[in-house]
C-alpha cells in the first residue's frame, strides 16, 4: 500500500508527516520508521509523525516516533510541524501564509498532555507548551527524591561532575550550563547521560551557554535520535532551568545550531510558549 507523506523541519529538525486521521493506529511501524528515516537507505528524518484522530475535545492526536523506533511523549519543533501539516491538509493554507488574516489554533493531544499550536500571520507557530514538570518522580529521574525538583545536581558522567538541572516538558530533560558550548564532545557524552542510570526512560541533553539573561546558545543530545539542529521542548526545558538557577529571565531566545527559537515561561499562567517557524520541504509516495 503507497503512503503519502509530506516532509517538514523545524530549525533544520526534520520530520517525516504521515496524515493518519483516518485511523487511530500509525500507518507505520516503528521498524518500519527506523528504515525511513535513514539519511542514506531512506527518505532521511528525525523522526516519524502522525497525525490522528483527536480524543477528549481535542481537534487532532500527534504521535511520534524517533529515529530509532523509541516513541518520546512530546516534540516541540515537531508539533510547529504538525500544525502547518494539519493547516496544509485542511486546505486552509499553505505554510507560510503571509496574508492569514486570523491565526489557526488547534488543540492536539499528546502523550505529554494537551499543547496548543497557533499558527501566526507572519507564517510561525507559537505553541503553549502546557506547565513544565520539574519533581524528580515526574521526569523521571532518580537523581533527587521523588517529590523533589532536580536543581544543580552533581552527576556524574566520563569522570567529571556535572552540575545538572532536570525538567520534563512531557519528555525527561537534563540541561546543563557550560562556559562554551562547541567545546562539548557532544557524540562522546551525549550517550553517556541519555543511558545513565539515574534516568529510567532516558533523557535528552541539551548543553547551554548563557550569552546574557536573555540570550542563550544550546547543542543538543536527543534520546532516540541523537544530535539534531533542534530540539523545541529542549529550549523550553533549558530555559525553564535557566530561570530555575536564577541565570535567566522568563523570555529569552534559544539560539540552536539550526537558528532560534522564541521561549518564554509565563509568570501568570506558569505555562511555557515556544515561538518558532516550521517549513514544508517536499511531498512524496512510499
Ligand atoms: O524525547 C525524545 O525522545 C525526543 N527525541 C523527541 C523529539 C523532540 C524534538 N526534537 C523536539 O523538538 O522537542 C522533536
Amino acid at each position: 500500500m503507497a503512503i503519502e507523506f509530506t516532509k517538514y523541519h523545524g530549525l533544520g529538525n526534520d520530520f517525516i508527516l504521515v496524515d493518519n486521521r483516518s485511523s487511530s493506529t500509525p500507518v507505520i511501524t516503528p521498524e518500519q520508521a527506523i528504515k525511513l528515516c535513514d539519511r542514506h537507505f531512506g527518505i532521511g528524518a528525525d523522526g516519524v509523525i502522525f497525525a490522528l484522530p483527536g480524543e477528549n475535545g481535542s481537534n487532532y492526536t500527534m504521535r511520534i516516533f524517533n529515529s530509532d523506533g523509541s516513541e518520546p511523549e512530546m516534540c516541540g519543533n515537531g508539533i510547529r510541524c504538525l500544525a502547518a501539516f494539519l493547516a496544509d491538509l485542511e486546505g486552509v493554507g499553505a505554510s507560510p501564509v503571509p496574508n492569514r488574516q486570523s491565526p489557526i489554533t488547534y488543540r492536539i493531544n499528546t502523550l505529554g498532555g494537551v499543547m496548543t499550536p497557533q499558527l501566526m500571520s507572519n507564517g510561525q507557530v507559537k505553541v503553549d507548551m502546557g506547565l513544565p514538570k520539574l519533581l524528580a518522580g515526574e521526569i523521571p529521574t532518580t537523581l533527587a527524591s521523588s517529590d523533589e525538583k532536580v536543581i544543580n545536581r552533581p552527576l556524574q558522567v566520563a569522570n567529571q561532575t556535572w552540575d545538572v538541572t532536570c525538567v520534563s516538558m512531557g519528555n525527561p530533560h537534563c540541561i546543563t550550563f557550560v562556559e562554551d558550548v562547541a567545546a562539548i564532545p557532544l557524540e562522546v557524552i551525549g550517550p553517556q547521560f541519555e543511558n545513565h542510570p539515574v534516568f529510567p526512560r532516558r533523557t535528552n541533553t541539551e548543553f547551554i551557554e548563557v550569552v546574557s539573561r536573555d540570550y542563550v546558545k544550546m547543542r543538543v543530545w536527543e534520546r532516540g535520535a541523537g544530535i539534531t539542529l533542534a530540539c523545541g521542548t529542549g529550549a523550553c526545558a533549558s530555559l525553564v532551568a535557566g530561570v530555575l538557577t536564577g541565570k535567566c529571565d522568563r523570555m529569552a531566545t534559544v539560539k540552536l545550531p539550526g537558528g532560534p527559537l522564541h521561549i518564554e515561561w509565563s509568570e501568570i499562567d506558569q505555562r511555557v510558549y515556544m515561538t518558532g517557524p516550521a517549513e514544508r520541504v517536499f511531498t512524496g509516495k512510499i
